[in-house]
């Protein structure tokens, strides 16, 4: 599935930049809310992977990882969905 490689190209943009989930979720999170919402995530993945992910892709991934049903991704919610 596109998404899970989108997933896996970010975790080995994480590895080769030496970032934690921490650093990572910071960026992600633009708007700085504690939280990743869809066009926080497809703007993240572009920019950090440069893989365009569809709208589809991105919501099916907050879709599988979030955990607590606010359609946003938070700190934890990522650390699962990277682990
Ligand atoms: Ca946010
Ligand atoms: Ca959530």
């Amino acid at each position: 599935m596109a998404s899970n490689d989108a997933l896996h190209n970010l975790k080995r943009a994480m590895k080769e930049n030496d970032k934690s989930v921490d650093d990572l979720f910071k960026e992600l999170d633009i708007d700085g809310d504690g939280k990743i919402n869809g066009p926080e995530l497809y703007k993240g993945i572009k920019s950090m992977v440069g893989e365009m992910m569809s709208l589809d892709q991105v919501s099916d991934f907050i879709k599988s990882y979030d955990v607590d049903g606010d359609n946003r991704i938070a700190v934890s919610e990522l650390r699962n969905a990277l682990s």
